[in-house]
């Protein structure tokens, strides 16, 4: 029988998901878990980059699993575990940190932004935050990485960290390939379209919680930054439209349509009704999504059994490449 290609992914419970993290990434695992062995985890680790609040870090890491349950990925198909459980990802971390350039991690989009969004903090956790990436992809010897756009960086550096390596000691890791989705890859920020939706945007009239009351998610809506053009086109390359856009594209993921298709059903309605009609399929399309964390975030047990096996599991896969790399750079391993 041919194996299944390999994925690994995973948010940072770093605040409470939006539906830039669904769309752009979660959402996507869910259809993956049929035709490939999927590992997803929760990225404590990279998540103390930036300060975070102990009791708040270890609530959020349980509710992003109950979350990502409740969206669709099934235990029993997919792997899902805490990165901090398996020490193998700071162990690689080490010697791939070794392999790669200050120079390389300068260039970094989300180093850049997240140092001056945090100037008084600037450690070097947050400069090897993609080696820490790096090596939490290629101990799986994953073929497969569905993130958003803003990570496709962080993956590229993964790639050629990788390559260089295996130059040097022969076929050790699998190169990976990013994949993206179709739509939905940048979900923007409802109040500055042309950036990304963050859920660690001070403002929270930008972003769309997936915890947000149904209310709330509708008013976040209809109150987006769009243009005073009033016409409902998808032109994706001007900026100007960038909230029209943004609109279009969040209807088109949440009614499984496509943005032109949307645009082409409202072309002629007002922005009011418009906004209205996608508030109504964003809080429709989370509502199961809801009641189904509220029950499982309520089962403690039910989760702590999960990640613990999870945690076997991977570490099962990861310990048979670190113990190679570990054996090609000279430490003795028996
Ligand atoms: P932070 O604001 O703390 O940096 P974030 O909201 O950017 O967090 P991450 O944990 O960094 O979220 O990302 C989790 C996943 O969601 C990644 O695959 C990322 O590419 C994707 N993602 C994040 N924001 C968006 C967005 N606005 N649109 C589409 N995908 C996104
Ligand atoms: N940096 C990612 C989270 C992340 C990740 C990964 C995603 C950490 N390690 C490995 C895919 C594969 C982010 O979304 N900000």
């Amino acid at each position: 029988m041919e194996e299944k290609k390999r994925i690994f992914s995973g948010v940072q419970p770093s605040g409470t998901i939006t539906l830039g993290n669904y769309i752009g990434a979660i959402k996507n695992w869910v259809d993956l878990q049929n035709d490939y062995e999927c590992i997803f985890a929760m990225m404590d680790m990279h998540t103390i980059t930036v300060r975070q609040t102990p009791a708040e870090l270890r609530k959020r890491t349980l509710e992003l699993m109950a979350l990502y349950i409740a969206c669709g990925i099934d235990p029993e198909k997919s792997t899902l575990f805490i990165q901090s459980h398996n020490s193998a990802h700071a162990e690689l971390a080490w010697v791939l940190n070794c392999y790669t350039y200050m120079g390389e991690l300068q260039r970094m989009t989300q180093f850049k932004d997240k140092s001056s969004r945090h100037a008084d903090n600037i450690n070097a956790g947050l400069f090897t935050y993609p080696v820490l990436m790096a090596s939490d992809i290629l101990l799986y010897q994953t073929e497969l990485v569905p993130v958003g756009k803003d990570q496709m960086q962080h993956i590229e550096i993964c790639r050629d960290v990788a390559q260089r390596f295996n130059a040097l000691y022969g076929d050790v890791f699998k190169i990976p390939e990013g994949l993206l989705v179709k739509s939905g890859a940048k979900i923007a920020s409802l109040q500055e379209p042309t950036k990304k939706m963050s859920k660690s945007d001070p403002n929270p009239k930008g972003y769309i919680s997936m915890m947000d009351d149904f209310n709330v998610m509708a008013k976040k809506i209809k109150s987006a930054v769009t243009d005073s053009e009033g016409v409902i086109e998808y032109r994706p390359d001007d900026e100007a439209k960038a909230g029209i856009n943004n609109l279009l594209s969040i209807m088109a993921v949440m009614t499984d349509s496509t943005p032109e298709a949307v645009a082409r059903e409202f072309s002629g309605q007002g922005y009011g009704t418009f906004k209205s009609a996608v508030a109504e399929a964003v809080v429709e399309g989370i509502k199961p999504i809801r009641a189904e964390y509220d029950r499982i975030i309520a089962d403690k047990a039910y989760l702590q059994d999960i990640y613990k096996r999870g945690a076997e599991s991977a570490a099962r896969i990861a310990n048979r490449t670190l113990k190679k790399v570990y054996k090609k750079v000279g430490f003795i391993v028996d």
